[in-house]
């Protein structure tokens, strides 16, 4: 900071607006992770929502209902409201049109407008000027006041002042920016990924249509792909949504909305018959994963008033052990969404709110409302209270089984499973385990490996389903406890039966290693569903990966080649043949991990400089709940459908 900034920061003249104008657009290109989270697949997406969130903003304050996104063949994107446009007339402090100012300073998109209620604004709420900083070009179209104004800019700068290019009738925004390539790791953008974001925005927003069309794919009858959002009924359509493959126990979700200490508290819950607690929290539209104080709030609430209930009602009488807080979340999928004039996020990953005066507000909000329709239902209460105890007695069985599994590990020395062959290095950062479907390949994998750092665990056959499982069979489950023990996590203490402990961790990358086939990925998946419903952490903090062994091994004399995929296949087999000959050429298929040797599985699928993992990621909390219960619960058509739908992305025999 210069003196003279420092002068006008300390003067009496000093505004808010002099501060953000000494942090340009320069600042972003430096350290661009640092404004919107990395610059990886993650942020490049980011870039669209910090778009959409100035939109969303409009439509929050009653100005537009209709926003638009379209991916342009070369993927830039286009997005489109129909909000009142970005003011375009002069701006007095910095002699230049506001339009120009709000693409161009940080920060500067909600200073016009002090007495609106801002309270969406991207994960990072840094506003679309930030967007601009990052794209090798962007075009802002706006529209409003009888006229269509423009102005283009590169890397953040205007390339020429505001015009007028016509006349219009409408009023809105229409942004396009193309993602500058040297700053992104990858430009290419994900339909299915903007669908999930666009999907929870309208379910978060009720009232607003939200559509996406992708120019760079067609479907069967020749249209561009394309989806239009819109939820009538908000939360209350999320959680039908997320509970789609589910059995549920109530008529309809309970719904809380109204506001307490000037803070909107909305709350969608519903009980079902699984046994996995799905809480999803969002803050001003961003999913705080890592909950914080309006979470605490909910579960509080929640607890206290249900308790009470289920005292008062006297059927708690006969039960012999007390209930804990958990015992009230078992099977509920519930959705908590505030708005916060100012939020404070915090965690790992700056998703966790801080605010302590929304846990209060929450708090007060569920034990009134819940209270009230406690006393107005009392059908559906009893079915609540029935669950409650359920999961009670449940808790307690999973608790004599944990103590009966863990005092054996004690008695049985080291506690590493027999199966398990281990690697000779300590540190967790450079070991790594492959669960291997199957003894045969366990054993081949345990030739080809670097016994220095990779260890093998072989697993028998299709492991529990947890996903229908009650929680305390995963103690009985061989193979499940045989992962627990070997990666040395454990789980479930005296006060929450289902906390997870990774001090112990033995490995930081966890490799699911299954045949190419239809049940190699049966139980991929179902060794996910394990690690998401109880080990969720692994997979955010980036430990879990899927092998990918090659599907196929092409000869011709002396040359050779593994291919991964039919496209390979197709290639290679075009480049032996070249010179005119098309014989000789053996293909050899491989149906599973077995058909290959300990050299081969080394070379093709284990070893560190050719291998290729995939590393398994969560975009969308709630999507990811839903397909898991989809996948692996009772309905089976929408399993069916989603099968069909998703057979092209995966190696699928048929
Ligand atoms: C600043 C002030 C106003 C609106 C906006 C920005 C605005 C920004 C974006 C970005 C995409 N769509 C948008 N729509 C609006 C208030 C406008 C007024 O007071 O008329």
């Amino acid at each position: 900071m210069t003196d003279e900034e420092k002068i006008a920061i300390a003067s009496e003249n000093y505004t808010a607006d002099n501060i953000q104008v000494l942090e340009g657009l320069e600042a972003v290109r430096k350290r661009p992770a640092m404004y919107i989270g990395d610059v990886s697949t993650r942020g490049l997406h980011h870039l669209v929502y910090e778009v959409i969130d100035n939109s969303i903003d409009e439509a929050l304050v009653g100005y537009c209902d209709k926003i638009d996104v379209f991916i342009h063949e070369d993927n830039s994107i286009t997005v489109i409201d129909n909000g009142r446009g970005i003011p375009t007339g002069l701006h007095e402090k910095e002699n230049r049109s506001a339009l120009e100012v709000v693409m161009t300073v940080l920060h500067a998109g909600g200073k016009f407008d002090k007495d609106s209620y801002k309270v969406s604004g991207g994960l990072h709420g840094v506003g679309v000027s930030c967007v601009n900083g990052l794209s090798s070009k962007l075009i802002a179209k706006v529209y409003r006041e009888g006229k269509i104004f423009i102005q283009e800019y590169a890397y953040g700068k205007p390339l020429e002042n505001v015009k007028v290019i016509g006349e219009t009738t409408k009023s809105g925004t229409e942004i396009t920016f193309v993602p500058d390539n040297s700053i992104f790791i990858t430009t290419t953008y994900d339909y299915n990924i903007l669908c999930s974001r666009l999907r929870e925005l309208a379910f978060l927003n009720k009232g607003i249509t939200l559509s996406i069309t992708d120019y760079r794919e067609k479907d069967e009858s020749g249209n561009f792909i394309s989806q239009e959002f819109y939820s009538e009924h908000g939360l209350i359509d999320f959680i039908n949504y997320l509970d789609a493959n589910r059995e549920i126990l109530m008529l309809e979700p309970i719904a809380i909305e109204g506001e307490k200490n000037s803070i909107p508290v909305e709350i969608a819950m519903q009980y079902n018959t699984s046994f996995a607690e799905n809480l999803h929290s969002y803050v001003n539209n961003i999913n705080t994963h890592e909950g914080g104080t309006h979470l605490s709030g909910f579960r509080r609430g929640l607890t206290r008033t249900l308790k009470n209930y289920a005292e008062k009602s006297g059927m708690l009488a006969k039960l012999k052990f007390d209930i804990s807080g958990d015992d009230f979340r078992e099977g509920l999928t519930a959705i908590l969404s505030v708005k916060v004039a100012e939020p404070q996020f915090e965690g790992q990953t700056k998703t966790k709110l801080g605010n302590s005066e929304v846990m209060g507000a929450v708090d007060q909000m569920v034990s009134e409302s819940l209270t009230n329709y406690l006393e107005e239902h009392p059908k559906e209460s009893k079915i609540i209270v029935n669950k409650v105890i359920l999961a009670a007695t449940a808790r307690h069985a999973a608790r004599k089984a944990r103590e009966l599994v863990q005092r054996k590990n004690v008695l049985s020395g080291s506690g590493l499973p027999g199966k398990l062959s281990d690697c000779s290095e300590r540190d967790p950062s450079l070991c790594e385990i492959y669960l291997v479907e199957g003894d045969s390949a366990g054993g081949t994998a345990k030739q080809g490996r670097d016994r220095k750092f990779q260890a093998i665990l072989p697993l028998r056959g299709k492991i529990l389903n947890v996903e229908k499982a009650m929680p305390y069979k995963i103690f009985e489950s061989e193979e499940i406890k045989n992962m627990f023990t070997a990666l040395g996590v454990t789980i479930g203490t005296e006060e929450d039966s289902k906390a997870l402990n990774l001090e112990k961790l033995r490995y930081h990358k966890i490799i699911i290693m299954t045949d190419a086939d239809v049940d190699g990925s049966h139980i991929a998946t179902l060794i996910l569903t394990f690690f998401f419903r109880y080990m969720m952490e692994l997979i955010e903090r980036g430990y879990v990966y899927i092998a990918t062994p090659p599907l196929y091994l092409i000869k011709k004399g002396k040359a050779q080649q593994y291919c991964w995929s039919e496209e390979e296949r197709e290639k290679f087999i075009k480049e032996l043949s070249s010179n005119g000959n098309e014989s000789g050429i053996h293909i050899q298929r491989y149906k599973g991990l077995g058909e290959m040797n300990a050299e081969q599985l080394w070379v093709t699928t284990m070893d560190p400089e050719f291998r290729t993992l995939r590393q398994v990621t969560i975009e969308s909390g709630t999507e990811a709940d839903r397909v898991f219960s989809m996948l692996m619960g009772d309905e089976v058509p929408p399993r069916r459908e989603f099968i069909e739908q998703n057979a092209k992305y995966a190696n699928i025999d048929v």
